[in-house]
């Protein structure tokens, strides 16, 4: 029997019986309602609240925190999720997909890859009140990506509290195979075509991430010194589906091409 999703302790949910559950879900991949059905008081401080929780519970079992994700950056996402603001989520160096090597399915519930403009940070960045121009200031290199979004509610269900908890449905992700300095490319116009067994499916510039990624970025360090953090330096930062995320169930074969940044393939397995 696949294991079941646990119900509401005695008095209601918490941030802790949250933080656990949806720890639990990643680990036996279970899906489950969001929690918001049965407690509406989840918004998205206390799904922060719940992130924070089991980053820390993610970095004492070993992992170490390499940067941060974006999420709902684009308008494509935005739409599809029925979540109309961007967030802010946590990776780990157990996120990291090899390049070359398959979807990790014995991993996931119900993947699903999105393309993505990567940073890699030269500088610390520190808000409140960075601007797109300083936060591309401090940019080592530029790099495509696809992200391995996973979500630990049942068909991508839930509100902006849910899925703030649940860490912004992160998985996985793998980067390309180019870096390039932030001046050698504009961002806005970068390019994506998203294949799907050999048929373009979806495209997108990065002028879909917040009008520049840089925006997005910018977002990112702004948003976290409220919840008392800086992007530090050798960070890595995905900045947000740049398209609606495609399943990638075993046997599919999914490319992003990149216009300067090169080509991602995943497979399936
Ligand atoms: O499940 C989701 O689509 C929420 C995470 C969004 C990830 C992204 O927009 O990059
Ligand atoms: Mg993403």
């Amino acid at each position: 029997d696949a294991p079941a999703y646990g119900t509401a302790p005695e008095g209601g949910w918490t941030v802790e019986s949250i933080a656990a559950e949806l720890l639990r879900c990643e680990d036996e991949r279970i899906e489950r309602p969001p929690f918001t059905d049965e407690w509406p008081e989840l918004d998205l401080a206390t799904g922060y609240e719940i992130q924070d929780l089991n980053l820390q519970k993610r970095l004492d079992r070993g992992e170490k925190l390499i940067g941060v994700k974006l999420g709902l950056t684009s308008r494509a996402k935005q739409q599809r999720m029925g979540v109309h603001f961007p967030f802010v989520a946590w990776l780990t160096d157990a996120m990291i997909l090899p390049t070359g090597d398959p979807v990790p399915q014995d991993k996931l519930i119900h993947p699903r890859i999105e393309p993505e403009i990567v940073f890699i940070m030269g500088d610390r960045l520190e808000g409140p009140g960075v601007t797109n121009a300083q936060a591309m200031a401090a940019v080592e290199s530029v790099w495509g990506g696809a992200e391995v979004i996973d979500s630990r509610y049942k068909d991508f269900r839930f509100t902006a509290g849910d899925v703030a908890a649940d860490n912004a449905s992160s998985g996985a992700f793998v980067t390309g195979p180019v870096g390039l300095s932030p001046s050698e490319l504009d961002l806005a116009l970068e390019g994506v075509l998203v294949e799907v067994g050999g048929e373009i499916v979806d495209s997108a510039t990065g002028a879909a991430v917040q009008g520049h990624p840089g925006e997005a970025l910018a977002l990112a360090a702004n948003d976290l010194a409220s919840r008392g953090h800086a992007i530090e330096a050798g960070w890595i930062v995905l900045t947000g589906g740049m398209t609606d995320a495609v399943f990638a169930p075993p046997g599919s074969s999914i490319a992003c091409h990149f216009t300067n940044l090169g080509s991602v393939f995943l497979n399936g397995g």
